[in-house]
């Protein structure tokens, strides 16, 4: 699948590319080249990736929720209808569990809008318990979302939406982190002004599950279903700039840390710069915390990710990079290795 985006004057611009003085300034061909290089996306295809009670981690993963878009009084809104349902996963071959979530699935859609752009957000509960949706971004206080919207009934959001940045919303009904741990929370990535470069997009969403409603979680999963990344690795193309927006869900322990293997990433805390804050190879996220990075591969083979903390990760929460090359081959010794 090749995702490919056009360019607009502004975005020459903003690339350095076209002086503001416009046509006419000169471009250099290496800037030409790079430039042409950078438009398409290559992003290579998974075939063995299924979906488990009725949601694909591997469709999530890259799946971006523009909304409905519509002009009113000269500005952009975009419109999402968002409802709270009750569905069993099922987390491994031995454990179902019943999920309160967003348009049935863990997480929920990820929303994805521009800054400036109008929010509004048609809720409709569902879901057999009150519900909520608390946005986090700058809004006023009647639409932030504490108030418990009943089974059965609905409620409009609507707000602008600043500032750019990676953001989460979640349901905020009492006791929240049983709401939250049931599965009710969602990425919402602010874009900002021009947008980022391109590259292979992806959101991950760090979750927990208290199975046996002992305050503890007993499985973890990137994206809803534990392991699934593991057993099916996300592939990747080499030297090809990933952007993973990021975000911990985990209620029930107080903090987890993303370590990603054999690299290191740029780190743009709350996706709130264009610059990056640090490099690092491991960031530690409290609940609700969350990040932009970016990385690329040089090198064919698979590579793991997970939280450094090893019990966590080893109750679901590990996945695998497979880079490969543009025909698709993969790397060889020790691609197997955990
Ligand atoms: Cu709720």
């Amino acid at each position: 699948m090749v995702q490919k985006r056009i360019y607009q004057r502004r975005d020459l611009i903003r690339l350095g590319l076209l002086g503001g003085a416009g046509v006419g300034a000169g471009i250099a061909l290496p800037q030409l080249v790079r430039y042409f290089q950078a438009q398409s996306i290559d992003i290579p295809t998974t075939t063995d990736a299924p979906p488990i009670s009725g949601m694909n981690p591997m469709t999530i993963l890259r799946d971006f929720d523009r909304g409905t878009v519509k002009q009113e009084n000269g500005r952009t809104v975009r419109e999402f209808r968002i409802e709270a349902t009750t569905s069993t996963l099922q987390l491994n071959s031995a454990v179902n569990f019943v999920s309160w979530n967003f348009n049935g699935r863990v997480p929920g859609p990820t929303i994805r809008v521009n800054a400036g752009d109008r929010v509004r957000v048609i809720f409709l509960n569902r879901g057999g318990h009150a519900h909520s949706m608390h946005f986090h971004g700058v809004h006023a206080a009647a639409m932030d979302g504490i108030r418990p919207i009943r089974n059965g009934t609905a409620t409009i959001y609507e707000f602008d939406a600043e500032p750019y940045g990676m953001h989460v919303y979640h349901c905020h009904v009492s006791p929240v982190a049983r709401h939250i741990g049931k599965g009710l929370y969602g990425a919402f990535i602010i874009d900002p002004p021009g947008g980022r470069p391109p590259a292979d997009e992806m959101v991950m969403v760090m979750g927990g599950f208290d199975i046996n409603e002992d305050g503890k979680n007993e499985l973890y999963a990137f994206n809803g279903i534990p392991n699934y990344y593991l057993e099916h690795p996300i592939r990747i193309r080499q030297n090809q700039l990933v952007r993973l927006y990021l975000l911990n869900m985990v209620e029930l322990d107080p903090v987890l840390t993303f370590h990603l293997h054999a690299n290191i990433f740029r780190l743009f805390r709350t996706g709130r710069s264009l610059q990056p804050d640090e490099e690092s190879d491991v960031v530690t996220m409290g609940t609700a915390e969350r990040h932009i990075l970016e990385f690329s591969y040089a090198l064919l083979g698979r590579y793991m990710f997970h939280p450094h903390q090893d019990v966590i990760a080893e109750k679901g929460c590990m996945g695998h990079f497979d880079v490969v090359d543009s025909t698709g081959r993969t790397g060889d010794a020790g691609s197997h290795a955990h």
